[in-house]
């Protein structure tokens, strides 16, 4: 474990991703307005069935060329070493070709996203990491009770969860045999209740490093209930390596640190992750690079997020800040 997470132990600071179907509603649908928190959940805050979401967002997807090699500038001029990108969100529309379903971006608009993400980001010397969504709200075999919209009528009736689980695993083989080298698989997210093996995630793993023995993988195929337990949560010291290589304390800094234990905190600009136009609590970029030093002072990486706009575009204020750090670090980081 050591060899491999040493790039990673180096790196300090990565930039997240967010972007999918729910960058074109951007916090708003049918008129009602959100302006906090994550509206790439904007499918489950409006109780918005998978089929409707499917046909009204998928034509409307048109990303403009060369938006994968903006977020990679973007990234490298901050001074961030990776960038993790949201292959598949909850929402399960897919950003690389799938041979599983139609609902991915190649079926889309005819272009396999993954590859020109990779790539972009590969050209300017960053590692790639892919954010993969655990839970699926439109494979129609996934279980509802998970994370679904509330819609009235939608039940785990008749769904067969294994059937999904399945189509999970054929999706990330397509990912870790498709792309080349990929250098951090991203989990997203079990709860108590319905997680490990749930996902047969030993299996899940062990499939992933039989393909790519180098990969990093975060915690979350696990209870990761202790990623968002504020404060020094004892929780997080609870992390084994049979469950990843390191543990994710989301919108939070543990307090001291997470004693032997190798933690990304991933944290957001604004208040959620996925772009929304309505959002205008923007943190201060003081306050974004006070939270790096804290952060990489208490032995973890920061993991900062950006929402780009449906076409891809980064919004200015994040590239505003993205620039600030990168100032920042010109003239306080090492070379
Ligand atoms: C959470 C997700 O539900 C959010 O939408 C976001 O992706 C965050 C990083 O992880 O658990």
């Amino acid at each position: 474990r050591d060899a491999r997470m040493a790039w990673w132990r180096e790196a300090r600071f990565g930039m997240f991703v967010h972007w999918g179907l729910y960058s074109i509603p951007a916090g708003e649908w049918n008129g009602k307005v959100w302006k906090k928190g994550g509206l790439e959940w904007i499918q489950k805050r409006a109780a918005i069935p998978a089929d409707v979401y499917e046909r009204k967002l998928v034509p409307q997807f048109r990303p403009k060329e060369g938006f994968a090699e903006e977020w990679a500038q973007t990234a490298l001029m901050a001074g961030c070493k990776y960038l993790v990108f949201t292959s598949k969100h909850h929402e399960g529309f897919a950003l690389h070709d799938s041979a599983e379903t139609t609902f991915d971006a190649k079926d889309a608009c005819g272009r396999d996203l993954f590859k020109e993400i990779a790539d972009a980001t590969r050209a300017e010397g960053l590692k790639v990491g892919a954010y993969h969504s655990i839970i699926d709200w439109h494979h129609p075999q996934s279980y509802a009770g998970f994370g679904l919209p509330t819609i009235k009528g939608v039940t785990n009736e008749g769904r067969d969860n294994s059937v999904y689980v399945d189509y999970l695993h054929r999706q990330v083989e397509e990912i870790v045999t498709g792309y080349g080298p990929i250098d951090v698989i991203w989990w997203d997210f079990s709860k108590p209740d319905c997680q490990g093996e749930s996902w047969r995630a030993k299996e899940l793993m062990a499939m992933v490093r039989k393909h790519q023995p180098h990969i990093l993988m975060n915690d979350r195929l696990y209870s990761a209930k202790a990623a968002f337990v504020g404060g020094n949560s004892s929780l997080l010291k609870e992390w084994k390596p049979e469950r990843g290589d390191f543990t994710t304390p989301e919108q939070h800094i543990p307090d001291t640190g997470v004693d032997g234990v190798d933690w990304e905190t991933c944290m957001t600009m604004n208040t959620g992750w996925g772009f929304n136009k309505h959002d205008n609590n923007w943190k201060p970029t003081q306050v974004l690079i006070r939270n790096l030093i804290d952060i990489v002072s208490k032995g973890g990486n920061y993991l900062l997020n950006v929402g780009p706009k449906a076409d891809g575009t980064i919004p200015p204020q994040s590239i505003a800040r993205m620039k600030e750090i990168g100032r920042w670090m010109d003239i306080n980081g090492e070379a």
